[in-house]
């Protein structure tokens, strides 16, 4: 997978370049190419930024410098793979508080694609006609994104998050390939957050490992990650539990969690 990033701060980048992903680049999976945006800003001052139109505070990235390093990004672009309908388009990925949230599902697409071009605003934002010209006039996908809601200073770490969250999918990326089948959506069981782990000591300064993990006792430990996955989600992620299909808990799982004191009537989904 090819993955470029534009920014006015390459040096932002660099945590990219280490553990789990470093690896897929040096392996090739990943070419990564982080580039600057003062690249392509060609009047006397190099400047990237301007006031906003009607007013207001602080600057908006212009919108020539952008249109030039996009549109020299984007790769040979295939249309759509008659077969499975899945875009094969390069994607432009325009990090902001502004966008559609970035979950697994999207890392998940995202990974299918043949190259993702992170366009990283800082100030008040980019120009949005960069957007619409993108839109029209370029052989891509275009999306919106936000990681999470809270005001970040630019799009660059967000980008680090997104692409982190991405290459780890690629195949040949991660060793052990059961690591991610069975983490369905980054959560344990499907739509649960996942449940704890322990490692050797047994007991570690007087807190000891639950029992049950040492019993070898197959059935008993799924069940006992299960009921600790669903109170750790009732807990932390109420709106998962009310969000999870109908038939998803059995009886076993509404008695754990009313017994804990978060009542779901009846499985309703
Ligand atoms: O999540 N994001 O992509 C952001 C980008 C820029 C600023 N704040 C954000 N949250």
């Amino acid at each position: 997978m090819r993955i470029d990033v534009v920014t006015i701060f390459p040096a932002f980048l660099e945590p990219t370049r280490l553990s789990l992903l470093g690896k897929a680049m040096t392996g090739g999976l990943v070419d990564l190419r982080v580039h600057d945006l003062r690249d392509w800003a060609h009047d006397r001052h190099r400047s990237v930024d301007d006031t906003p139109a009607g007013g207001g505070a602080g600057m908006v990235m212009r919108p020539e410098p952008w249109a030039l390093a996009l549109a020299s990004l984007v790769t040979e672009a295939d249309l759509e793979r008659p077969e499975t309908g899945v875009s094969d388009r390069p994607l432009l990925v325009f990090p902001t508080p502004a966008g559609e949230l970035f979950t697994q599902r999207q890392a998940e697409q995202w990974a299918r694609r043949p190259q993702l071009i992170f366009a990283c605003g800082r100030y008040e934002g980019i120009d949005q006609r960069v957007l619409d010209y993108a839109r029209a006039e370029l052989p891509v996908d275009v999306a919106e994104v936000s990681i999470g809601d809270y005001v970040l200073a630019g799009g660059e770490s967000a980008t680090v998050v997104m692409t982190e969250a991405v290459t780890r999918l690629l195949p040949g990326v991660v060793g052990n390939p059961e690591s991610l089948t069975e983490e369905s959506h980054g959560l344990g069981s499907p739509g649960l957050l996942e449940y704890p782990s322990y490692t050797k000591p047994q007991d570690w300064r007087g807190y000891p490992v639950p029992e049950v993990l040492l019993s070898g006792h197959h059935a008993a430990i799924m069940r006992w990650r299960r009921d600790q996955a669903l109170l750790r989600t009732a807990r932390h992620r109420p709106e998962l539990i009310a969000a999870l299909p109908a038939g998803e808990l059995d009886e076993h799982d509404l008695a754990v969690l009313a017994e804990a004191g978060f009542e779901r009537s009846h499985d309703e989904g």
